[in-house]
């Protein structure tokens, strides 16, 4: 067998690499190369809504800002949009007429934090940043969340439902028929991933879940891995739809692995919806749609159903892009 040192020995190549040493300049081109031909910053988020929040991850971005802020920064547009039904206070609320949050966030060095069924607090994406800055843990839920919120300057809003919250319920109150309807109301989270001007990768993901759903139910957005995942080696990922069929998957982290392996991210979430729908024999009456971003600064989507689409800010300006399906 030809060993790598035996093929050097072969060619003649080691002797002259003891001779005159390891060739340093045209490895730091090489190197110097493949750092100029990473696209950056870039900033991907979830349906049209994420067409505001990139507006407000890019002031970030552009200015040579970090990731992590950017993320952070551009899902709090949507988390404060109070025509938003689907992320922050103003979104339809539970079965019981709650609206309960659910966020996440992580960094390029794997920190990240998260917090679940949070109540009365605007800015649940503030929240799970301080669960990672501030606290040994990774997510808090419910009232220990919200007074965690409490404790660290947050104020309590109100109960109140949004008017348009509040006439959804009411409509919905008089059948009570949980039946999550796909890519209508109740299927728009806002997940963002952004490669800074540094080259290192960030996420979050911020919802207030299912509409209607039980009092309680949390979904994948919260949670690390399946909502969304970065790994500074290889890419990011944030999924959207149906957290339950997500969550059987780890769908997030699914994608990043399968980036991994080689895969393009257009083809790492084609992959993650295709296992989804081995793994989940109802996927027909719901929807889900994964994003994804690698180390090299490309993008890729892939949905279960039509109607996914993505917003994506680079230096040529910030455009919403419709994702490819499982389902024609
Ligand atoms: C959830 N994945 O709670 C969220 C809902 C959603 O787009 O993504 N809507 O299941």
């Amino acid at each position: 067998m030809t060993t790598r040192r035996n093929f050097l020995k072969k060619t003649g190549i080691l002797s002259a690499i003891t001779l005159v040493g390891i060739p340093k300049i045209s490895n730091a081109i090489s190197i110097e190369n493949n750092f100029a031909a990473v696209k950056k910053p870039v900033v991907l988020s979830t349906w049209a809504h994420g067409l505001a929040a990139n507006e407000g991850a890019w002031k970030i971005l552009s200015a040579n800002g970090k990731a992590l802020d950017a993320v952070e920064k551009g899902v709090m547009v949507t988390e404060a949009d109070i025509t938003n039904l689907s992320v922050g206070l103003s979104a339809l609320p539970d079965r019981d007429g709650i609206v309960t949050l659910d966020a996440s966030i992580m960094d390029e060095q794997g920190r990240c934090g998260g917090v679940a069924c949070l109540e009365r607090i605007k800015h649940p994406i503030a929240v799970a940043r301080l669960v990672m800055d501030k606290t040994p843990h990774v997510l808090l839920v419910g009232e220990g969340a919200q007074k965690f919120a409490l404790d660290n300057g947050f104020k309590l809003e109100p109960k109140t439902l949004s008017p348009e919250a509040e006439k959804n319920y009411k409509e919905w109150l008089k059948k009570s028929e949980y039946k999550p309807k796909i890519n209508i109301e109740n299927h728009d989270t806002i997940g963002m991933i952004a490669i800074d001007a540094n080259g290192d990768l960030s996420g979050s993901c911020t919802t207030s879940g299912l509409a209607y759903k039980m009092h309680g139910r949390v979904g994948d957005s919260p949670i690390i891995g399946a909502g969304m995942y970065v790994d500074n080696e290889v890419g990011a990922a944030c999924a959207t739809g149906l957290g339950e069929t997500v969550l059987r998957i780890c769908g997030s982290f699914l994608v990043v692995e399968l980036m991994r392996q080689g895969y393009s991210p257009e083809a790492a979430c084609k992959k993650a919806v295709e296992r989804l729908v081995k793994k989940n024999p109802d996927y027909k009456n719901a929807q889900v749609g994964f994003l994804a971003l690698n180390k090299k600064g490309e993008h890729g989507a892939y949905a279960l159903q039509k109607g996914f689409n993505y917003a994506i800010a680079d230096n040529s300006g910030n455009k919403l892009i419709d994702a490819a399906s499982y389902l024609k």
